[in-house]
């Protein structure tokens, strides 16, 4: 294809020389890449037939980016600034043609070109930040100079690209390209601007618009939570700042400095391994060859709770047509009703069009017979969390579904193998663990069962992706993967407030740690009587007790903290009190516990367990186990995730630690012997593969 390199060519039609780039999937700016394009300028500006210059991109995308998977390597081929140098100072006018997405680089780059034309479904913006990062290459530099101070900083550090018609009214893109004729459209408004003889417009030449002191200090305020922990948010401000205040020279060496501070950081490196975990976590290892889905067209949920009315929403919102089923009218009422309230609300804060609302209900049908999911090519059971009414569920099921339908349980920790046990179809069931509230977290674990067959874990996998969930594949064992881990972060919480933390301590620590909250906070927020019945109560744990006194947490005004009637919460008096007489209770002396023990005694047994789980072939990957932790429970993004977080600190610090906890706190700590494996060999959780 390239008669640059393989991955640029030049063609003249007439006046106009059109440089293509063609490296798949998404023509991200590697080194082939900016050689070519680079090689590509200077053969077109030196050609005297070329009075204008069109950059397009064959595939399905603009460049959108530079190569991440470059990052960290010793640089090879021209440098970005160089090429962009050529684009932004040839004689004659360039022309960037944009269509699928103009991200990070590819827009850097398209703002070194004098104009851009862009089709109506294109998307631009700098998501740089999302890694950790900044536009490194002029992007905060230049957006300002077009968008004005404030919607460049909305832009740089949301990393959220706008829609082409948005562009258009900013001034980011100069016309619009009928969808399909962007190579004609670009070509035509190139000899439009030579015929008209145009001048050749820089956009470092233009002025910031509206970057006042006020305007920073606001955003700064009004962002203060969002960007809690993050580096790169801040750094990006300031070179918007730079922008604004300093000649564009002087922002441009601004710019370069604090990129160069967040790449050189560990944040940024957390940032950008999420990146491909992510898109890792999709693949299912060891596939045979040619495994092809099953088409799910229509979906069943057996339950019109909470969680059912959520996962319908999923797929209704995706297009997909839904059959929900309760047993009892009342219950079916309430959870449609509070589908349709969901999607009301969504559409009052804009985000969904009354038409969207009325589309997404007319998807939904009511019921109250399981008879009416015999044309469903995916069911999925919502119901108790106990395993003898999931199994007569699933063996009612097995003789009203369609051959071929997919059963699946949203279970949290219940055996899958034994729910396919109760049908003749074992082969078909898997685990759709969705995590609540089901239509918004990411995170879906995607439970197989020893004979889930190889076409039912690949259609779950790719049905996920089209509801917009990230999916990890887990194992069959008690809490899967995440609630797994999560028991063990809990079981120290619970112990560290009897020996001499307080709840708002733990909170703290872990907050400050980067979570959303802490698990006290959470146990409140949640409801501390789930799964608490009186008649059994005895007092045994310190959440008995407080149950025991209608302490059921935020919704009645009191659990672990005290909460008034704006729900604002405060240490409560009279639980420090409980701790300490139900301390003295069990004979423990308390003490001082420093946030440091906190960390590591809520911490490390959570990478423990994630080696245990890691040992028993229970996730494919550690990358997988850093997914269910940042999509499913809030760990900070900007540390990787607990596998990426233990080859932080080093495997060796924490099996030192590990041990060092063991001789007080027992075998609870007593480390996986992957993690003593690749502690001894420098190895990391975090690229650890099950072969
Ligand atoms: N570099 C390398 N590989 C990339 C890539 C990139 N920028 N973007 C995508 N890929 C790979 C991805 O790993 C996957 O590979 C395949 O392409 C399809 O991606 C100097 C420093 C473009 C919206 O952050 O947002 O420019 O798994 O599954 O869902 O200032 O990819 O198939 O082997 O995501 O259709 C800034 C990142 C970079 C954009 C397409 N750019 N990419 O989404 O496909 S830093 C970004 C995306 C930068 C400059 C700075 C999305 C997409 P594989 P995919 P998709």
């Amino acid at each position: 294809m390239g008669n640059i390199n393989a991955a640029a060519d030049l063609s003249v039609e007439g006046n106009i020389g059109i440089i293509t780039l063609d490296s798949p999937p998404v023509n991200a700016l590697g080194a082939d890449v900016r050689d070519g394009l680079a090689g590509a300028v200077d053969k077109a500006v030196a050609d005297p037939a070329v009075e204008a210059i069109v950059l397009i991109c064959a595939g399905r995308t603009f460049i959108a980016g530079a190569d991440i998977s470059e990052f960290g390597k010793p640089p090879r081929g021209i440098g970005l600034h160089e090429v962009q140098a050529k684009i932004e100072n040839a004689p004659k006018p360039v022309v960037a043609a944009i269509h699928g997405t103009a991200l990070g680089g590819g827009l850097e780059v398209a703002l070194t070109a004098h104009y851009r034309v862009a089709v109506p479904s294109a998307k631009l913006g700098l998501p740089e930040v999302k890694l950790g990062l900044l536009p490194g290459a002029g992007g905060t530099q230049r957006l300002p100079r077009i968008v004005g101070a404030a919607k460049a900083l909305d832009m740089v550090t949301s990393g959220t690209p706008i829609g082409a018609k948005a562009a258009l009214e900013t001034g980011l893109v100069d016309e619009l390209a009928p969808e399909g004729e962007l190579r004609s459209a670009a070509v035509a408004f190139a000899q439009k601007i030579v015929a008209e003889k145009r001048p050749l417009k820089k956009v470092r030449d233009l002025e910031v618009k509206g970057g006042s002191p006020e305007l920073f200090a606001e955003f700064r305020k009004a962002n203060a939570r969002k960007f809690r922990g993050f580096e790169a948010p801040e750094a990006n401000i300031k070179c918007i700042e730079a922008a604004s205040g300093l000649p564009f020279d002087e922002g441009m060496k601004r710019e370069r400095e604090l990129f160069m501070g967040l790449m050189t950081g560990v944040q940024s490196a957390a940032q950008r391994y999420v990146f491909f975990a992510e898109r890792q976590a999709a693949k299912i290892p060891n596939l045979p060859e040619g495994t092809a889905t099953r088409p799910i067209n229509k979906v069943g949920v057996i339950g019109a709770g909470t969680m059912g009315g959520g996962i319908s929403m999923n797929f209704l919102s995706a297009g997909i047509p839904v059959t929900i089923v309760e047993m009892k009218q009342d219950a079916l009422d309430r959870g449609t009703g509070i589908i349709r309230k969901n999607y009301e609300n969504t559409a009052a804060k804009g985000k969904l069009t009354a038409e969207g609302v009325e589309r997404n209900m007319g998807l939904l049908t009511a019921s109250m017979s399981l008879d009416d999911l015999a044309d469903c090519d995916l069911v999925i059971e919502a119901v108790f969390e106990q395993m003898d009414i999931k199994k007569e569920v699933f063996g009612k099921l097995d003789r009203i579904a369609k051959p071929g339908a997919i059963l699946a349980s949203n279970t949290s920790y219940l055996n899958v193998d034994e729910i396919a046990a109760a049908t003749s179809r074992p082969q078909d069931v898997v685990g759709l663990h969705f995590f609540s509230p089901a239509n918004v977290m990411r995170l879906l674990e995607v439970v197989r069962g020893a004979r889930t067959a190889p076409d039912v874990l690949a259609t779950a996998m790719e049905v996920a992706k089209k509801i917009g969930k990230v999916a990890v594949v887990a194992g069959v064992c008690f809490g899967f993967i995440g609630n797994r881990m999560l028991s063990s972060r809990q079981r120290e919480a619970n112990k560290l407030i009897l020996e001499g933390a307080m709840p708002w301590d733990v909170d703290r620590v872990l907050y400050d740690f980067g979570f959303p909250m802490g698990p006290f906070q959470m146990a409140d927020l949640a409801g501390l009587d789930i799964g608490w019945s009186k008649e059994k109560s005895r007092g045994e744990t310190l959440r008995d007790r407080l149950c025991e006194i209608d302490r059921r947490g935020q919704k009645n005004g009191a659990g672990f903290y005290d909460y008034d009637e704006k729900r604002n919460r405060t240490p409560s008096p009279l639980v420090e009190k409980m701790i300490l007489d139900f301390a003295a209770e069990k004979g423990i002396a308390r003490r001082a516990i420093s946030d440091e023990e906190i960390v590591e005694r809520c911490i490390y047994p959570m990478i423990n367990e994630g080696a245990k789980v890691l040992d028993e072939g229970m996730a494919y990957r550690g990358s997988d186990i850093d997914i269910v932790w940042i999509n499913g429970y809030g760990w900070p993004v900007y540390r990787g995730g607990p596998m990426f977080y233990g080859d932080t600190v080093g495997l060796q610090t924490v099996l030192d630690r590990l041990n060092h906890y063991r001789a007080t706190q027992g075998d609870d700590f007593a480390p996986s012997p992957l993690l003593e494996k690749l502690a001894a060999e420098g190895g990391k959780l975090s690229q650890y593969a099950a072969k």
